[in-house]
């Protein structure tokens, strides 16, 4: 039972929603024997398995895994009788659960919350509903649901219609019979897909308005899967386990196989497995790259297109329900019984709105640019203001009065997606930020609400009364909720994930796209580094360990951690020659880089022998000269080849449109200090001298280089300056080495666990140069002389240790009066911004090089980036 209100009116906890989410929260509350009240609008439990009544309505997470699995007993004694149960069976089911544990007695029915103020001088939120009741309580909890609020009819004359009007998200309790009638229904996401169908059994005709074409792949609903029954039966506990430490919320082997790379056969027959399955997580894991790579993509969608041609039978409508705007899986798919097919009955229209938009709803009917329509009932499947919308419903505001939708108004900005700056004690439960609609919501819902009810332990044990995230924690939080999706096709499309159904509605990517399991993982880090991140006061004092928990990309954390997998010995402690073998081995699994318009390997004559290099000619036009950038490889002046960066070459060249011109410099230990910086000015010189011949514009001529190929690009500029030639137009130093001094800062905070640690860059030393020359100019050119240098682009990547003395060179450089652009690689390592095809989110950083180096050349063409 609840504890009572200590003072009438007064709780400790307040929460909105007696769905899944806010039935959880009072049970867990309750435990932590706090006085609770949950307000909901509705007339009785359920959330939006209470309004969504409408033919079809059904989950589409298999219901053996969309339940809740806190109670083991429940568990026992409750059986699903289908693999997507239907809404009136969810309804059961949440009525089953809110009866077992006595839960009805807290919540409070057809009562809407429309303010919550945080009241600073008594530190609690008042709370008024529309019933004028007033409340007050120390915690304010939205378990208001992602789809709650509809989304208004934004079509011209929506109110005009004289028949009924429908909304499938507020379908009335008494079902709608369109026996004889004529139909009209609007959209065609998840709710149209499922109702569809069913109402096409009943009308007389009906008339379908796609605006968008959407994915749809058959449920084969029917019993529960027997595979999935077995593996609970046989380990629940581990069941409900990997669910909570999946990608998705269920438990589910993540494939490796490319689409891209996959034969013809092996991806028909995995597209096929997953057609059969009917599930949305196995056909979004038929290729491990289809979220990311358009082309791995397009298989996938090609095949569901070529589905649909195969069911619907008139060309014409087969063709508008084939779905080409978007990728597949960047709009929530859908799953249907008997969607597509409903197009082949003689009384279903589809009428694709592309082609004729509507103008307005009539009194009869619907009015397209090209026809006038008739009907007796219209059906709204028009969807949400998904996730932001039930936030903002209510008029929340926190300190100093800031409101929620002020602070919201160009988007959403949460902490895990569970509070906000300036709101304390004020909790989201699926908030935006977090895993929620992209997920198997119940595991969702049950990680918040423990997350929650563990916070709110932990602040009572240490004597807290508030809580609250910093505002860099926060920031930190939004970057790479946004980083995670960058990283995805999702960005590109029109989705009620990006906000875009919305009119006016700002584009944000709302989910947090990274994974329940590294979700929950974030969030468990967050509380054993002590609330990293939040701001909890008490009678007591402050206490606030500010940071920002995820700092690195998603795609470089991926890669660390394969790389970490296959347990390589560290390069430090191999001689040169296996270290050679051991990265020569590794680049033989890389992507090769975009292609180039032409690659021809020559020779040089350099002061110790020949050195062999590469040209690479960008494609298409224009034709004729174009500027040349002489590019010298990483590998600490030990490994690295004309092959071990070419994949970074390509990537230059056909991003800048500039020639490259990479040389393979002499190599420690068989030619140390200062042959690698000698060869490199040999190599400008000989460049510049053979311009024309290179097919380059003479005199345009810049210099490239990564890591200790930065160091002898950099080396190369200050000696060609002495030496009153070559001109040199600009330089580009990716993370470069330009000193031998290894305390600074970065040394400090990455010398250990990112690929390029202290001990390789010591090795690196120990091999290149003697102590007594590594304070040298052509070795350490921080060192040099700066003035007259050519524009500089230097790249720092945060987790690199040399990040800080490449920051320190590029502010020497401005200080001599060099025009210097650093870039800054926010959350990537020495060698990631390198690593073309594998790591994404370099490629915004290389687009910056590349930009750089097209300002080096005033004449030179405009690039496409390369795709
Ligand atoms: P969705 O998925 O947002 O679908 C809404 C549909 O309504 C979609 O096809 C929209 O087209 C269409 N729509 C919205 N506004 C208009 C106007 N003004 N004119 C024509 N068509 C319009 O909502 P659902 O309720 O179907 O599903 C929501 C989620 O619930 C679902 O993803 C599952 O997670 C469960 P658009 O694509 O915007 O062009």
């Amino acid at each position: 039972m609840n504890k009572p209100a200590s003072v009438p009116g007064q709780f400790d906890a307040v929460v909105v929603g007696a769905g899944f989410s806010g039935l959880y929260m009072l049970y867990r509350l309750r435990q932590l024997g706090l006085s609770v009240k949950v307000f909901d609008s509705a007339g009785d439990v359920g959330g939006t398995w209470y309004w969504n009544r409408y033919p079809g309505a059904r989950c589409d997470i298999p219901t053996t895994d969309y339940a809740y699995s806190f109670d083991p007993d429940l568990e026992q004694e409750w059986t699903w009788s289908e693999k997507y149960a239907t809404q009136p069976e969810i309804l059961d089911y949440l009525r089953f659960v809110t009866d077992r544990h006595g839960l009805r007695s807290d919540i409070e029915f057809s009562t809407t919350v429309t303010s919550a103020r945080w009241d600073e001088q008594e530190e609690r939120w008042r709370i008024t509903t529309d019933a004028r009741k007033e409340l007050r309580c120390r915690y304010y909890i939205m378990a208001t649901g992602c789809l709650s609020v509809p989304k208004s009819p934004d079509i011209d004359g929506a109110s005009r219609f004289a028949g009924r009007v429908y909304f499938t998200s507020r379908w009335p309790h008494e079902g709608a019979d369109f026996t004889g009638q004529r139909v009209a229904v609007i959209g065609t996401g998840s709710s149209g897909i499922q109702s569809i169908p069913l109402i096409a059994r009943q009308a007389s005709q009906l008339t379908v308005f796609q605006r968008t074409a959407n994915f749809s792949i058959p449920a084969h609903n029917g019993p529960a899967s027997a595979e999935r029954l077995k593996q609970l039966d046989e380990d629940r506990e581990g069941y409900r386990h990997d669910a909570r430490w999946s990608r998705g919320g269920i438990p589910l082997e993540p494939t490796d196989i490319l689409g891209v790379t996959a034969s013809e056969s092996v991806r028909r027959e995995r597209f096929e497995a997953a057609w059969a399955q009917g599930e949305l997580f196995g056909i979004l894991n038929v290729f491990a790259d289809q979220g990311l790579n358009p082309a791995s993509n397009d298989i996938v969608a090609e095949m569901i297109r070529e589905k649909i041609r195969s069911i619907v039978t008139d060309p014409g409508a087969a063709e508008a329900l084939s779905p080409k705007d978007h990728y597949f899986g960047t709009k929530r798919p859908c799953l249907d019984t008997g969607y597509f097919e409903t197009f082949n009955l003689p009384h279903v229209r589809l009428v694709d709105l592309r082609k004729q938009p509507i103008v307005s709803v009539t009194e009869e009917g619907i009015d397209t640019a090209d026809e006038s329509f008739a009907f007796d009932a219209l059906v709204y499947a028009t969807g949400f203001d998904a996730m932001t919308g039930p936030l903002v419903a209510v008029d929340v505001a926190g300190r100093d009065g800031v409101s929620l939708r002020e602070k919201w108004a160009s988007g959403p900005s949460t902490y895990l997606g569970l509070m906000t700056a300036g709101f304390p004690n004020f909790f989201m439960l699926t908030g935006p930020g977090s895993p929620s609609v992209l997920s198997n919501m119940t595991v969702s819902i049950e990680q918040h609400v423990e997350w929650v009810t563990g916070c709110l332990k932990d602040l009572r044990e240490a004597g807290f009364e508030t809580i609250e995230p910093t505002a860099l924690a926060e920031s930190g939080w939004n970057q790479h909720v946004q980083d995670c999706a960058a990283i995805t096709l999702h960005p590109t499309a029109n989705s009620w994930y990006m906000g875009a159904n919305v009119p006016g509605k700002p584009r944000f990517f709302l989910p947090y796209i990274g994974g329940v399991n590294a979700y929950r993982q974030a969030c468990d880090d967050v509380v054993s580094q002590g609330y990293l991140g939040f701001r909890m006061t008490g009678p007591g004092g402050t206490r606030c360990r500010d940071g920002v928990i995820r700092r690195m990309q998603p795609d470089v954390a991926m890669v660390m951690e394969l790389v970490a997998a296959m347990g390589l010995p560290p390069v430090d402690t191999l001689s040169a020659a296996d270290a050679r073998a051991l990265m020569a081995a590794m680049a033989q699994t890389r992507p090769p880089g975009p292609e180039v318009g032409e690659v021809t390997d020559g020779v040089i004559t350099g002061p110790g022998g020949d050195l062999p290099y590469r040209l690479y000619r960008p494609a298409g036009p224009p034709e004729g000269p174009r500027p040349l950038v002489v590019y010298f490889h990483g590998g600490g002046w030990v490994l690295g080849d004309l092959d071990s960066d070419d994949p970074l070459c390509r990537d230059l060249c056909a991003r800048s449109g500039a020639l490259v011109v990479s040389v393979n410099y002499r190599h420690a230990p068989e030619a140390r200090f200062p042959a690698a910086a000698l060869d490199a000015f040999a190599a400008v010189q000989w460049v510049d001298a053979h311009a024309a011949e290179l097919g380059g514009i003479p005199g345009q001529l810049a210099v490239a280089g990564w890591s200790a190929g930065g160091n002898v690009a950099t080396v190369a500029c200050q000696l060609a300056r002495d030496a009153g030639g070559p001109y040199l137009a600009g330089q580009v130093l990716i993370c470069p080495v330009v000193d031998s001094d290894m305390t600074r800062l970065s040394y400090q905070e990455n010398g250990e666990g990112y690929i390029l640690t202290t001990a390789l860059m010591r090795w690196f030393w120990d091999h290149y140069a003697d102590p007594a020359d590594r304070g040298d100019r052509r070795a350490a050119p921080l060192r040099g002389n700066l003035p007259g240098l050519p524009p500089t682009c230097i790249v720092a990547a945060d987790f690199d240790p040399l990040r800080d003395e490449g920051v320190a060179y590029a502010r020497a450089l401005e200080a001599a009066g060099v025009s210097v652009r650093l870039a800054r690689a926010r959350g990537h390592t020495h060698t990631s911004v390198t690593m073309v095809g594998v790591v994404i989110s370099g490629a915004p950083v290389r687009a910056e090089i590349a930009e750089a180096l097209r300002n080096f050349f005033p004449n030179a063409a405009p690039q496409e980036p390369p795709s």
